[in-house]
């Protein structure tokens, strides 16, 4: 198919038109983008890569033996069948599971971030066909982003969408803050990307005119490049997962020095002299008692609070910190710290959670309903939080504690993935590769050959966005983007929906999950909501045929109102939160209630357990990639063209780097108890001294396939991150930091194959 006419396309890095030509897919960011995003140019490799994946395919010892627990997942032959022949047997095997266990004896969490059109968004589809055509699933409740925050902030604030979302904007920054104090800084790097879809970033622009009106930025964290040099920051570079310390020990400061705004803690909060009494109770948490844990001088930590004090300040914590052991504590700390210095609910003032995090926040709100599939109601009322799959499938049964309830795990048999990857997201991937030899089947869609497939028993391959044809938007972006199809499917590659479809069709519910509709005929019922909202706004609300053939439709942005937060400001009483007291919480008797040691009643230093020692003297922090999105696309050319030697870039400080004998562009070797993988060293002042940066996103290459924790060859830090939750209370994510050893590679380099797709076998009869 080649196209001479420009088409609008979308992703979650960026709206933008693309044509074929002679040479392959060419591609031009939205017109409006003032700052595109380089993630675009990882996607023209995809449409012909061999890591795709060309047709259905059983893993052998499936085919041959019937589904049930086997330790070869991952490291078994293919067999290639056609469509029918592998839709009947998937058809039959979720008919067994069904009628000898019940539908809850699926996961069908199948967490990850799909792709941006929204009609054909995989985790819709297979929640959709799942609760449609086989009476429901085990869910999975939470996310890796966000883990710890969510469930805490609505028991002490608010909302996700409250506190990370409507809240204070860019606009607002780039006018109003004086000071912002940045948590885990706010890259440029991660606002890149937002869910649904972008037409504009506009962080840079606004860091860029905060600066230069005379805000000042700090960017607290191990990388100096965690804020972007438009925002003219200082870095501070503090030991990773002891934020919480030095927020105390700010906080101490201004009461010691009476710098603290006692008529907003006695009007607008509930629980002050709880954690008043826990600042100053011994040990005291004074700016030299955080020196000690922080690694930051005393003196710096005083002069730090007396700066916020009395000015337009705005504390804003990242993703990051909460992804991590006590991950609650910095959230709930952070926000008291604001609370204190009387800003919160001002203009460009007070606390935002997770600012900057993803091209969603700071946004303002579309103001009409941006196209969604239903996916229906689901019978099964068991649920996991999401990171606690592994202890799912290793401990059917045993109890765990969550948010002040105890609950068992389900007995699960079957696996349910599409539009996910938990060989990318999951921690302590050897523990995950024996956590899925449990299972009697895994399924997973996957367009390419990521590991997740490779662990499969099934692999049905998917279409990518470019082709098919979609509706891509988000509720903080003011278009609505016509994806037009830009290319043939590769291969045998089908929809999403149609495998569904097809598979309902199977067990008999074809119509309950189609509604009788084709792909288009969804995409015309799924955009007349947004149409009618239009029309009755006055607006243009141009009709299906028109907004297909255009080159996407301006949405109207909510007004910039500062959100509950500056709602709650102007009245307490009226307008309280829904919070227990009504008040922001700087103590909270229900999280006081559940008694649990690693989620006290206000918030706490906890000294983590995970910390260096001598087998491994260094953190590691392994955070989101700069150059793809998650692991997609790892094989596109922005991602490709910051690997070194083929393996990811591992960024070590100069003094870590002499005392090891490492080099720039050396091959080291990352370890620890549970794991290793190789990276290539690029030695660099960037990052503090005592820390080593290895993003995520490098598809898991485990050298030799037989051995139990293999060494995987290209550089995939979650073979060494813990799989452990945040606390009781959340049981979130904790893979942003570890700790490790690193040494210089020496012997024979082993060749990374991840994009390779596996020998097939020849068929089994
Ligand atoms: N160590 C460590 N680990 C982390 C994190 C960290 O900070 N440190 N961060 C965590 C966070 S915040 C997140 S959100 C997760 C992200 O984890 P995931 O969201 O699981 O990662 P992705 O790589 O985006 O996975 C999406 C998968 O869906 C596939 N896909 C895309 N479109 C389609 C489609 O239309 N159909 C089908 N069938 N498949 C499709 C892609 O090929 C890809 O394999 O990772 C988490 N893991
Ligand atoms: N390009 C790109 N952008 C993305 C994504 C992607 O995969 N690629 N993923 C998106 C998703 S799903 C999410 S949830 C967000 C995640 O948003 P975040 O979780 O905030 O993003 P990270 O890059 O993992 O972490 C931000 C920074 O926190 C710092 N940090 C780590 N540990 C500590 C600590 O203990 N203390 C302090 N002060 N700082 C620390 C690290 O230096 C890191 O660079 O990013 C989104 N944006
Ligand atoms: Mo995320």
């Amino acid at each position: 198919m080649t196209t001479t006419a420009w088409l609008p396309h979308s992703s979650h890095w960026g709206a933008f038109s693309a044509r074929m030509g002679t040479a392959g897919l060419e591609l031009r960011p939205h017109p409006a983008d003032p700052d595109p995003s380089a993630l675009l140019h990882n996607m023209p490799a995809a449409l012909n890569h061999r890591a795709r994946v060309a047709q259905p395919m059983v893993r052998r010892g499936w085919l041959e033996r019937g589904p049930g627990p086997d330790a070869r997942r991952g490291r078994d032959a293919f067999v290639a069948l056609p469509w029918d022949r592998a839709l009947d047997l998937l058809g039959a095997e979720l008919a067994r599971v069904r009628d000898s266990h019940g539908p809850g004896a699926v996961f069908g969490g199948s967490y990850g971030w799909s792709s941006a059109g929204r009609f054909h968004h995989a985790q819709s589809q297979v929640h959709r066909f799942l609760n449609m055509a086989l009476g429901g699933y085990v869910r999975s409740v939470n996310s890796y982003s966000a883990g710890a925050s969510g469930v805490i902030l609505p028991r002490i604030v608010g909302t996700m969408e409250d506190v990370a979302r409507r809240n204070v904007t860019w606009e607002a920054v780039a006018e109003h803050s004086e000071i912002l104090l940045a948590f885990g800084g706010m890259a440029l790097k991660n606002s890149a990307v937002a869910s649904g879809g972008i037409s504009r970033h506009v962080e840079r622009g606004a860091m860029d005119q905060a600066a230069r009106r005379g805000c000042q930025f700090i960017c607290i964290g191990p990388l100096r490049d965690d804020l972007p040099e438009e925002a003219r920051a200082e870095w501070w570079p503090i030991r990773p997962n002891t934020d919480t310390a030095l927020m105390l020990a700010l906080a101490h400061t201004l009461l010691a020095e009476n710098l603290h705004d006692e008529a907003f803690l006695a009007s607008h909060t509930a629980g002050w002299p709880v954690l008043r009494d826990y600042l100053l109770a011994a040990p005291a948490k004074t700016a030299e008692w955080a020196a000690g844990i922080t690694g930051i001088d005393a003196a710096r930590i005083r002069d730090l609070a007396r700066r916020l004090a009395g000015r337009r300040s705005l504390i804003t914590v990242a993703h990051s910190l909460q992804r991590a052991e006590f991950g609650e504590q910095p959230v709930w700390m952070g926000l008291a710290l604001a609370a204190m210095l009387g800003q919160i609910g001002l203009p460009g003032g007070g606390y935002h959670y997770a600012l900057g995090a993803l091209g969603h926040t700071g946004r303002r709100s579309v103001a009409v309903p941006i196209a969604a599939l239903p996916q229906g109601s689901n019978a099964v009322r068991a649920f996991i939080p999401v990171a606690r799959i592994a202890d799912m499938l290793l401990h059917p049964g045993e109890g765990y504690d969550y948010d002040g309830r105890r609950y068992a795990y389900p007995d699960i048999r079957m696996v349910y993935w599409a539009g996910g990857n938990p060989f990318h997201h999951h921690q302590d991937l050897n523990r995950l590769r024996r956590a899925f030899a449990r299972v009697d089947t895994l399924v997973v869609h996957e367009s390419a050959w990521t590991a997740t497939a490779r662990h499969a028993d099934i692999v049905l391959p998917a279409t990518l966005t470019m082709e098919r044809e979609d509706i891509g938007g988000a509720p903080t972006d003011p278009v609505l983007i016509p994806m037009r199809r830009l290319a043939e499917p590769f291969g045998q590659a089908r929809d999403d929906f149609a495998i569904f479809a097809a598979l309902a069709a199977r067990l008999g519910r074809e119509h309950a999950f189609t509604e009788g509709r084709d792909v288009q005929g969804w995409l015309r019922h799924l955009y007349e909501p947004t149409r009618a909202a239009l029309a009755e706004r006055g607006l243009p609300a141009p009709d299906f045929e028109d907004f297909w053939n255009g080159p996407g439709l301006d949405l109207p942005f909510a007004p910039d109102d500062g959100g509950i937060l500056r709602r709650f400001r102007d009245d307490p009483a009226g307008q309280a939160l829904h919070t227990p007291s009504g008040r922001i919480e700087l103590a909270s008797e229900v999280i006081a209630g559940f008694g649990y040691a690693d989620c006290p009643g206000h918030p706490a230093w906890i000294a983590p357990q995970d910390v260096p020692h001598a087998a491994a003297p260094l953190h590691l922090v392994a955070n989101q990639p700069a150059t793809r999105l998650h692991s997609q696309l790892d094989f596109g050319a922005t991602s490709q063209a910051a690997k070194r030697r083929g393996r990811e870039a591992m960024r070590i400080h100069p003094e870590d780097a002499a005392a090891r004998g490492i080099a720039d562009g050396d091959v080291v070797r990352l370890f620890n108890a549970r794991g290793a993988c190789l990276a290539t060293a690029t030695v660099s002042d960037d990052v503090m001294p005592g820390v080593v940066h290895l993003p995520t996103g490098a598809w898991y290459d485990p050298e030799d396939a037989a051995e139990d924790a293999p060494l995987c060859v290209h550089g995939n830090p979650n073979v060494l991150t813990r799989d452990v939750g945040t606390s009781s209370l959340a049981q979130g994510c904790t893979g942003q930091l570890t700790t490790v050893e690193v040494e210089r590679f020496i012997g024979n380099l082993p060749p990374v194959r991840a994009f390779d797709p596996p020998v097939p076998a020849l068929a089994a009869e």
